[in-house]
């Protein structure tokens, strides 16, 4: 793996780290406690090429690549993880759409997406019942008798951003239940914002990333176009694999970012703060912790970043996908609680962000399948 950024990483990385620094990061506490939606951030993101960074440039994204993605997506989460988790399920959107869309589907939404139009884009996967089993999903989409469109029945539960998106990629089962059981009867649907039918449930009232919104969503029989099916039918489940193997990559980043800023603020605190006389960083307790610290950090990176570079030479990544998150979520949980613990008292306020990561990184060992979820993966992957 080449260690070396290209002119192109390294544009979006210092884009990224400009923007995070000096525009989102003097919000994210204020975001959190009063837990709004970063409309105008998201805005800002949209106008620097970061909601579509894998979007190729003739539909509006940057086209800049895997690993541009994610040094973005580190740089946006260290400043706000709740506006990173956002992004990534936007760029996840814009991205699954391009691939795998017709030229009109491509051509309508993926500019939306790049620009801002949209304020973000959702993925309508898990239900109250499968979550991490989405091949047991309930919805349905029935093909009306004429054949010229479906009927979309059912709900869906967490659904990042579902308040505010412009369109949503949605499953839905559409095969016939005996020939095309489990994972393999079931379809991708793209769903505009605001249609008839389509109801927006309670947000969730959320441990962290309160500033980002998840919501479930209801299809009260919902007329779709034929045109609304999103690759082949009955293919649905392989186009959601592949999308959360690149989402993976993401979330493992966004881990990196967040606890990237949960170190480097112990650090400023280890010099700071001064007991029995000295720099509480002069003592060996505090000095072990931010080593291991830095080196579970630099761990994650080199395994994301090691993804990100497969999947942007297309090669096969999975293994590598589900290998980075469960390691850098696992490792970015245990240094931010490490970073609470170095700021001792003040950490477990709200003077100091160290708390702030704590909730906001709890999720990342959840959301884009489990870190046991991940562990199959990478287990079956030995196992074949
Ligand atoms: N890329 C492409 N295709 C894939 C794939 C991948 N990464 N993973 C599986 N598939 C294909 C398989 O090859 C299989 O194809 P065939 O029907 O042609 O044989 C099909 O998909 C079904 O795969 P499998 O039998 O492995 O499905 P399972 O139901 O056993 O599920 C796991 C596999 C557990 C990996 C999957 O359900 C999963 O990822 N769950 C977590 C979901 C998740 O992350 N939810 C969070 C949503 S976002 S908050």
């Amino acid at each position: 793996m080449n260690l070396t950024l290209t002119e192109t990483q390294t544009l979006v990385q210092k884009t990224a780290r400009e923007f995070a620094q000096k525009v989102i990061a003097p919000e994210a506490a204020r975001l959190d406690a009063e837990s709004r939606f970063p409309r105008e951030i998201l805005k800002g993101l949209a106008d620097l090429g970061l909601m579509a960074v894998n979007v190729p440039e003739d539909l509006g994204g940057s086209g800049a690549g895997a690993l541009s993605y994610a040094l973005a997506m580190e740089e946006v989460a260290a400043a706000c993880a709740s506006t990173a988790v956002t992004m990534a399920v936007t760029n996840m959107v814009g991205e699954i759409i391009a691939h795998f869309g017709t030229p009109a589907q491509r051509e309508f939404h993926c500019p939306r997406l790049a620009d801002g139009t949209y304020a973000a884009g959702s993925f309508a996967l898990s239900e109250a019942g499968a979550g991490s089993d989405p091949g047991g999903m309930s919805t349905t989409a029935t093909l009306l008798e004429s054949g010229e469109g479906y009927v979309l029945r059912g709900d869906k539960q967490w659904i990042t951003s579902g308040a505010h998106a412009g369109v949503f990629i949605v499953w839905a089962r559409t095969g016939n239940r005996e020939t095309h059981a489990g994972t393999r009867g079931i379809s991708c649907f793209l769903l505009d914002g605001g249609t008839p039918g389509l109801t927006i449930g309670k947000a969730e009232d959320k441990l962290g990333l309160r500033a980002s919104n998840t919501v479930p969503l209801v299809f009260d029989d919902i007329q779709l176009p034929k045109t609304a099916l999103l690759g082949e039918l009955n293919g649905g489940f392989k186009i959601a694999m592949m999308a959360l193997d690149g989402g993976r990559v993401g979330i493992s980043a966004q881990a990196v970012g967040i606890a990237r800023a949960a170190l480097a603020e112990s650090v400023q605190y280890a010099r700071d703060r001064k007991q029995f006389g000295k720099a509480i960083g002069e003592f060996q307790g505090i000095q072990w912790k931010l080593a291991d610290m830095s080196t579970k950090l630099e761990a994650s990176r080199l395994l994301c970043h090691r993804a990100a570079a497969l999947k942007e030479a297309k090669k096969p990544f999975s293994r590598e996908a589900s290998m980075a998150k469960v390691f850098a979520s696992e490792a970015a949980v245990e240094i931010c609680n490490e970073a609470v613990q170095i700021h001792g008292g003040y950490g477990y306020t709200r003077d100091f962000a160290a708390e702030r990561h704590l909730r906001d990184v709890r999720a990342s060992t959840i959301y884009e399948g489990t870190s046991e979820i991940q562990r199959i993966v990478i287990a079956r992957s030995q196992l074949a």
